[in-house]
């Protein structure tokens, strides 16, 4: 028997995948929107992008005998606790990293599906996984695949699961049959838009990376501009605004997968996290998807997230990385770091003089 589509989604689910579709290989005509965002300047610094686009707006170049995508979205949204006595300098750490490091995750259960098909399936075939850092426009792929519309906010928001969701998936030399497109219901809404804090969202479904807090606290390894370092306030990874504030959001199913929920990073101090030595701020994000950011660049926005704390005591532990041990963060021994504590510095002591 030939393998089906219903036999490779009940697989994934089984894996811990919470959706699974599939999408013809044909040429998806909104891949092209790729180019004109690059064009426009939106990708920064993320060189990668521009590199890789010809791989991105082609799945044959991917997989050059592709015949069917199959994309699974994975549902991370472990819930909030309670923030109501949480100290002035806490940090927010988006809720994708908040858990074990997807890419990591994601890959296993998918090269665990992949030899689940070889040995069920009645011919050979060629098969290549993606997991957010492979060429693939996954959005795309997600929504052609039937497992969700892209919002306003960009993001793929299925109507039952909302958007707080982790895609990934392969692509293979089989006939499968695809799945139905799901409505765009986000209708006259605009929360997305109108709660960016820094007016990243230009147009819906377009984001410019220059504009994100996302961009700047993850990807962005210069110094992070003058003026969005107060928009940075205490986000130390990441940003879910955008996300938070949908209404397809409002009442989404929570995750009861061990892997997503938080290992504390959430609502830690920043100038806990900054007195730190290196081993033991390593030992925080081992294993998550922060530890792909570096030391030296998660200092530098957990110095602006001491500057944003409003709290003027805090000045001098800025000038103890490490507890003030010799040799104990050489990560804050960057020009970076050192500009960021700077303005922290000084941030801190203009709110003294203007208390
Ligand atoms: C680079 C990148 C970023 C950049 C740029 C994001 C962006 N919006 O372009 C930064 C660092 C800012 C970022 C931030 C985040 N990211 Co990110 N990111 C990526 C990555 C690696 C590539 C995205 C990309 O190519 N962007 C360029 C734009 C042009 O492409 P695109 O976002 O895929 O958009 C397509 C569609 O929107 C399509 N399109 C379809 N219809 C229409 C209609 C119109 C009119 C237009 C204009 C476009 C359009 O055009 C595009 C081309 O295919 C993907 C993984 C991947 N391989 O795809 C993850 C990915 C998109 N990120 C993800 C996540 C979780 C986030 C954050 C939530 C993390 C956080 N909490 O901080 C934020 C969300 C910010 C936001 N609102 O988009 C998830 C999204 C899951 C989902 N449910 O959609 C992905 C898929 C990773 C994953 N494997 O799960 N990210
Ligand atoms: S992630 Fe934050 S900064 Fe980026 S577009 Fe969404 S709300 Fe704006
Ligand atoms: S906030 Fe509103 S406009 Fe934005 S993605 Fe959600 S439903 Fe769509």
């Amino acid at each position: 028997m030939p393998l089906t589509s219903a036999d490779v989604k009940a697989e994934a689910t089984r894996l811990g995948c919470d959706l699974c579709g599939v999408a013809t290989a044909a040429a998806l005509p909104e891949l092209q929107y790729l180019n004109e965002w690059l064009a426009r300047g939106f990708a920064g610094e993320m060189r990668y992008l521009h590199r890789s686009a010809e791989t991105r707006t082609s799945i044959e170049c991917f997989l050059p005998t592709v015949r069917s995508v199959i994309v699974t979205a994975t549902l991370y949204n472990a819930g909030e606790a309670d923030a109501s006595d949480r100290a002035p300098d806490a940090v927010e750490v988006a809720r994708y990293a908040r858990g074990r490091d997807y890419h990591v995750v994601l890959a296993e259960r998918l090269e665990a599906l992949v030899a689940w098909m070889r040995a069920q399936a009645d011919t050979p075939f060629d098969a290549a996984i993606f997991v957010d850092k492979h060429h693939v426009q996954e959005r795309s792929w997600a929504a052609a695949a039937g497992l969700g519309w892209i919002g306003k906010n960009g993001c793929v928001i299925h109507p039952d699961l909302g958007s707080w969701l982790l895609l990934a998936g392969v692509a293979v030399s089989l006939d499968l049959a695809p799945d139905r497109l799901q409505l765009d219901q986000c209708g006259s809404c605009t929360l997305c838009l109108d709660s960016c804090p820094t007016g990243a969202l230009v147009e819906p479904k377009v984001l410019d990376a220059t504009q994100c807090l996302a961009y700047h606290t993850i990807e962005l390894d210069d110094p992070i501009p003058e003026p969005y370092r107060e928009a940075v306030g205490h986000h130390w990874f990441g940003c879910d605004i955008c996300q938070a504030v949908c209404p397809w959001n409002l009442a989404p199913p929570l995750t009861t997968d061990a892997t997503w929920t938080s290992q504390g990073r959430q609502g830690m101090r920043a100038s806990d996290l900054w007195l730190m030595p290196d081993h033991e701020l390593h030992r925080v994000v081992d294993g998550s998807a922060m530890e792909r950011t570096g030391l030296s660049r998660l200092r530098r926005t957990l110095a602006l997230n001491i500057g944003n704390s409003d709290d003027p005591s805090l000045v001098g532990v800025l000038a103890r990385p490490g507890q003030g041990v010799r040799n104990a963060a050489p990560s804050a021994d960057t020009a970076v770091v050192r500009d960021a504590v700077a303005w922290a510095q000084e941030r801190l002591r203009g709110h003294d003089e203007r208390e």
